[in-house]
């Protein structure tokens, strides 16, 4: 009773820290004195949650055995406590529990580990599909399913951020997507190897030249996330961030039919510019 009363005041503490930490995270950006992952939004990101907390406490309970372990050893076993050693060299049954309970716990690790892992892979019945790849130094978004017009994101230059805006994360244009929908998602290279991270989703992929590599979201919160390039990609890597604008399905059509008309029309991007010109010749 005494002891779970001198526990319940730092437990309290921990409760308000992690409500105060939630709140905070809801700007889908880490942030400073941030406890824990960022709240998570995608089904995957929540499993990704659960299965880091189930592997925290296998790994804090081996690290209390292990250090208890230890200092048995430093008392129970130093030259002044034990001046003649035993001679003993071999115990089967203790060599057999130490090399089958670590498989053990492997065991138990790699089950959940495999089927999360398939569980992000692909999306089983995608609703529509955006292709992001990866440039040096930007990112664009291709969205076939509603005319096939493509988007620049460009990150924000310090000069030109909004207040609220988060510096090395805003872009000029986001990675528009509807909430509560499953969205295949395709990642791709045009140049280096770079990697789509949205830490709120759940998601790191890289994008590799000539690969299309999958995996899906369905955002269950609107709202405004972020990320960056996880790959080193060159020079510009830190300043190729991800901004993605999570709104509702109105919003959503609204957005696409704006979008067709303004970026299907546009000749100023880079891609375009390239091909007019017959693309990339090497003489
Ligand atoms: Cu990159």
């Amino acid at each position: 009773m005494m002891a779970w009363r001198i526990l319940a005041a730092p437990m309290a503490l921990l409760g308000t820290l992690a409500a105060s930490a939630s709140a905070l995270a809801d700007h889908g950006m880490a942030h400073p004195w941030q406890l824990g992952l960022q709240a998570p939004v995608t089904p995957v990101a929540v499993q990704l949650n659960d299965f880091h907390n189930l592997l925290l406490v296998i790994i804090t309970v081996i690290a209390a055995f292990v250090t208890l372990l230890m200092i048995v050893v430093f008392f129970k076993f130093n030259a002044r406590a034990n001046p003649t050693p035993r001679a003993t060299t071999h115990n089967t049954l203790l060599e057999v529990m130490w090399t089958a309970i670590p498989i053990l716990i492997l065991v138990i690790i790699a089950i959940p580990s495999f089927k999360l892992l398939y569980f992000a892979d692909r999306s089983v019945d995608a609703e529509m599909t955006v292709k992001a790849v990866g440039h040096q130094w930007y990112w664009s978004y291709e969205y076939p399913d509603h005319g096939e017009f493509t988007i620049d994101a460009t990150m924000l230059a310090d000069n030109e951020l909004k207040p609220g805006q988060p510096r090395l994360l805003a872009t000029d244009e986001a990675i528009v997507i509807p909430v509560n929908t499953n969205i295949r998602l395709l990642i791709a290279a045009d140049d280096v190897i770079h990697a789509w991270a949205v830490p709120a989703f759940g998601v790191k992929l890289d994008g590799v030249p000539g690969r299309l590599n999958e995996t899906w979201v369905r955002v269950e919160k609107e709202g405004t996330y972020y990320g960056q390039c996880s790959e080193l990609c060159g020079t510009g890597h830190g300043f190729m961030p991800i901004m993605v604008k999570v709104v509702s399905k109105s919003a959503f059509a609204a957005w696409v039919e704006k979008a067709k008309a303004e970026y299907a029309a546009r000749d100023d991007r880079p891609g375009v510019k390239l091909a007019a010109a017959g693309g990339v010749t090497t003489q």
